[in-house]
């Protein structure tokens, strides 16, 4: 499989699932230059130009979460999804999805810095709705995980919005909220994420 990133982009958030997934030697790893990004060659492999993006044979998959969605189907003995007739496979989808859709809104809104006017006049075609909906239902899954999001088993969902966490955090646009840090906790003695100095300070 070749996997195109940028070490400077949300492609990053993939390496712990390959370590979680032990497909490290599998990904043939190519960097992206970020000044060349929109040149005709990169393009003719994501027309968006961007990154991350995973090859697997015919199979061009770009979109964080349906890397994360493709990758751990893919690998399903390793056992990073519920199965599909688990019915935990519903929530983890959800966590996954909530990542790539709501919470990287709320980041940009907040690197924006749009008003919370603005928020409310469009709270409805907003996919976060607005910031106390998103916090409301971030800290009623930070609330239910026991120990994981989607119960007793470890998902590539937990890997996923640890990551978001940890990055918003880090960038200043999340407060690590006490709600947070049981689940932190847990997710950073992964093996997995021990080197990811981010995360780590936490
Ligand atoms: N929806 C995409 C967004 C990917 C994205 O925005 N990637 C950024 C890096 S984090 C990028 O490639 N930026 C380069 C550019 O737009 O020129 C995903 O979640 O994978």
């Amino acid at each position: 499989m070749k996997y195109y990133t940028n070490k400077m982009s949300r492609g990053n958030t993939l390496l712990p699932l390959f370590r979680e997934l032990g497909i490290e030697n599998e990904i043939e790893q190519i960097e992206v230059d970020y000044a060349h990004i929109h040149d005709p060659e990169y393009l003719s492999i994501n027309p968006m130009g961007k990154v991350p993006c995973l090859v697997d044979g015919a199979s061009v998959i770009s979109e964080t979460a349906a890397i994360y969605a493709y990758l751990t189907d893919k690998y399903h003995a390793k056992g990073l999804a519920p199965a599909l007739d688990d019915p935990r496979r519903g929530e983890y989808l959800k966590w996954l999805f909530f990542c790539h859709g709501p919470m990287t809104e709320y980041m940009d809104i907040k690197t924006l810095q749009v008003s919370a006017e603005q928020i409310e006049q469009r709270r409805s075609s907003l996919s976060m709705g607005n910031e106390a909906a998103f916090f409301a239902f971030l800290k009623q899954g930070m609330q239910y995980a026991d120990p994981y999001l989607t119960g007793e088993q470890f998902t590539a969902a937990d890997l996923y919005l640890a990551y978001w966490i940890a990055f918003a955090v880090q960038f200043k646009v999340l407060p690590y909220l006490d709600e947070f840090k049981p689940f932190m906790e847990r997710i950073k003695q992964r093996e997995s994420v021990r080197d990811i100095d981010w995360i780590q300070q936490l």
